[in-house]
């Protein structure tokens, strides 16, 4: 038997997955536009864990700098209105331009305005403002999430606002030369000695995406948390491009076993952190890797785990 893209994806299917992060992101897509902004605000100001502003640096803000000098032109009202639009997913110019975005484009972007807001340069959510019942709970819901899943939550929710149509495919994108090379170091995975995998790590912690790229079988697949699969090198290559400037992986145990025809499969647990918190926050995630028998990625399927204690889970015992 050999795989397809659709049985590769069950491979270590005991794995538990943070499905409280897509369940909190639906409950809050249903409350009204002034309590998702607040809903934010608040959970945003309260996660106790500031923003790097050096994660401003791996953003190319240029592209949205025209957008933002807009916003900080306009009245308070104007300024509450913009912000409402891009919640409600409202088809206005400020809203496709800000589709165009990359995801930390978006996220640049609402950093540059939360510090705004502090300062008074842009409308405040009003002092006192209270969240309707349900928002509160949404909001309760959120706080009970570990930090990382909070952070996927909020990077969710910024990544689909504003307004985008099934043709349009965003033009602008985060930066194609990275910011700085990142140094190279080789990764020690406990029980794992596989060159594909040990190398998929370092090259993506050194941003070196051709390298990590040409680790792929020609149609081999990556499956990114909570998204469909990206199909193809090319595909890949653009992926990494866009979203992967500023990872640090830190892979921390495996387990390796040979699967149906000729294939190897291997589950590696571990954390990311995004350069947005630097060394703050850590994400639990596994990889759940499918090598051909060229020993080429098949498919990888990245996953925030369900708690800590999911680290430790590698489908050793069955
Ligand atoms: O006024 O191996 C609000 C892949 C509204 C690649 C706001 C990966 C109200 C392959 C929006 C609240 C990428 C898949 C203001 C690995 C308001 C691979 C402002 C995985 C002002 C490992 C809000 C990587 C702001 C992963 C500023 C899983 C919010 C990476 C900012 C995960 C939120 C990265 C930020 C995550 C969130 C980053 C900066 C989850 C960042 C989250």
């Amino acid at each position: 038997m050999t795989f397809t893209l659709d049985s590769a994806r069950s491979i270590f299917p005991d794995t538990q997955v943070a499905d409280a992060v897509p369940a909190v992101v639906q409950a809050f897509n249903q409350l009204s536009a002034e309590d998702q902004l607040a809903l934010l605000w608040f959970a945003y100001t309260e996660m106790g864990t500031t923003i790097t502003p050096a994660a401003m640096q791996v953003v190319n803000m240029v592209f949205a700098e025209n957008t933002l000098t807009q916003i900080k032109q306009m009245s308070a009202l104007e300024q509450t209105q913009v912000m409402c639009d891009l919640v409600n997913h409202m088809d206005t110019p400020i809203c496709r331009t800000y589709s165009n975005f990359g995801t930390n484009i978006k996220l640049g972007f609402w950093y540059q305005l939360s510090e705004w807001m502090q300062q008074g340069i842009v409308a405040p959510i009003p002092k006192g403002y209270q969240l309707s019942p349900e928002a509160s709970e949404v909001l309760q819901a959120l706080r009970q999430l570990e930090g990382g899943q909070q952070l996927t939550v909020l990077q969710d929710i910024v990544i689909n606002m504003g307004f985008a149509t099934a043709t349009m495919t965003p033009t602008v994108k985060d930066p194609i030369t990275p910011p700085a090379a990142a140094p190279r170091a080789n990764v020690a995975i406990q029980g794992i000695d596989n060159q594909t995998v040990l190398s998929y790590m370092d090259n993506m912690n050194a941003f070196d995406f051709e390298a990590a790229v040409a680790l792929f079988a020609a149609e081999g697949a990556l499956k990114p948390p909570f998204q469909e699969p990206i199909v193809g090198r090319d595909q890949i290559l653009a992926y990494m491009r866009a979203e992967c400037y500023g990872l640090n992986l830190l892979p921390e145990q495996g387990v390796s076993e040979p699967a149906d025809g000729g294939f190897t499969q291997i589950k590696v647990t571990g954390k990311v952190q995004t350069p947005w918190f630097g060394d703050r926050v850590g994400i639990n995630l596994a990889w759940r890797f499918l090598l051909n028998p060229e020993s080429q990625i098949f498919f990888v399927g990245i996953d925030v785990l369900a708690s800590a204690k999911e680290l430790m889970n590698l489908g050793l015992v069955r």
